[in-house]
């Protein structure tokens, strides 16, 4: 009877919210996890999603974010592949009155009226974090310098340029630390392993220490320096950024010495604040997600509360 009921007055309940979210890609686990985390609270919060998937392309995405516009969404959500070039689409979606909330990345916009709002984490941080564990790391070693090889993320994209920038400013303060290579491999694991085998080929054993801006590419590049006759985690130490499942199996088996924590559940967040702007709620203009670090010392101990 009281489902009955309940199914009654739904039928007459307010018109369900309708919203546009245009993703990055599938380039990478966290990316799985953050789709699964948005395409679940969407369907548990009762929000019409539309979703389109932009395979890493910043033109996909404006297509998209037009076509959204065309649809009268109630509200556009994105994960801007790169930061610059978005003023004429927002605009376009300002024009239209259709409010636009950024997810996870950042855009590069001088207009901030331009968007709502950002939920995300802080990249610079991040880098940070993982500048600060090989700080401590360097100082139990003898050696008198640290060869890094950094892995980058894709070019131009806000967590491949803050999660430079933090990890830099923090090496700075040891001279023994030094980037000698750095290229990106695209957020990808195929494409990790493919610049980590040019990094081997290039300067071999003179190599002691990966930075990797994700675990995907720094689970590439593992498989690239067991296949060069290294050991992952020793021989080379490795450091990357998000705590995938896949990096935790890493850690737990000595091939990944750190990951630094970024988290990919937007989701329920995403649809709490999408409600608040389409009713016109104020909101707070910056939310940054809550995240930790986990070295390769407490993965077996945590790999049991992972969600993602
Ligand atoms: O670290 C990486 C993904 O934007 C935070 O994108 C995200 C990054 C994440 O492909 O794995």
């Amino acid at each position: 009877m009281l489902l009955a009921l309940s199914a009654t007055s739904s039928a007459f309940a307010a018109k369900p919210l309708v919203m546009g979210f245009s993703q990055v890609g599938a380039e990478s686990e966290w990316r799985t996890a953050n789709t699964v985390s948005i395409k679940d609270a969407a369907k548990k919060d009762g929000v019409t999603l539309k979703f389109a998937d932009a395979q890493q392309k910043q033109e996909n995405q404006v297509k998209a974010l037009r076509s959204f516009i065309a649809q009268k969404v109630d509200v556009i959500a994105f994960s801007p592949v790169v930061e610059s070039g978005w003023d004429t689409v927002l605009r376009e979606a300002k024009a239209a009155k259709i409010p636009v909330i950024l997810t996870d990345r950042a855009v590069n916009v001088t207009d901030k009226s331009l968007y709502v709002t950002f939920i995300g984490s802080d990249f610079v941080e991040e880098g940070r974090r993982a500048g600060q564990w090989l700080l401590e790391h360097a100082k139990k070693t003898p050696d008198a310098q640290l060869n890094i090889v950094e892995l980058q993320g894709t070019v131009g994209s806000a967590p491949a340029i803050d999660r430079k920038e933090g990890f830099q400013e923090v090496i700075g303060k040891n001279p023994k630390l030094k980037i000698i290579r750095s290229q990106t491999g695209d957020f990808t694991r195929a494409k990790g392993k493919e610049v980590m085998e040019a990094f081997l080929k290039a300067e071999g054993k003179k190599i002691n220490v990966l930075y990797a801006h994700n675990d995907d590419m720094a689970i590439g590049a593992i498989q690239a320096i067991e296949e060069a006759g290294m050991k992952p985690g020793k021989d080379i130490i490795i450091i990357s950024i998000d705590g995938v499942k896949g990096a935790f199996e890493a850690m737990i088996a000595g091939k990944l010495n750190v990951t630094v924590e970024c988290s990919p559940l937007l989701g329920p967040q995403l649809m709490s604040i999408a409600r608040d702007v389409v009713a016109g709620k104020p909101v707070p203009a910056r939310i940054t997600t809550v995240e930790g670090v986990f070295p390769a010392e407490v993965a077996a101990k945590e790999f049991p509360n992972r969600k993602y």
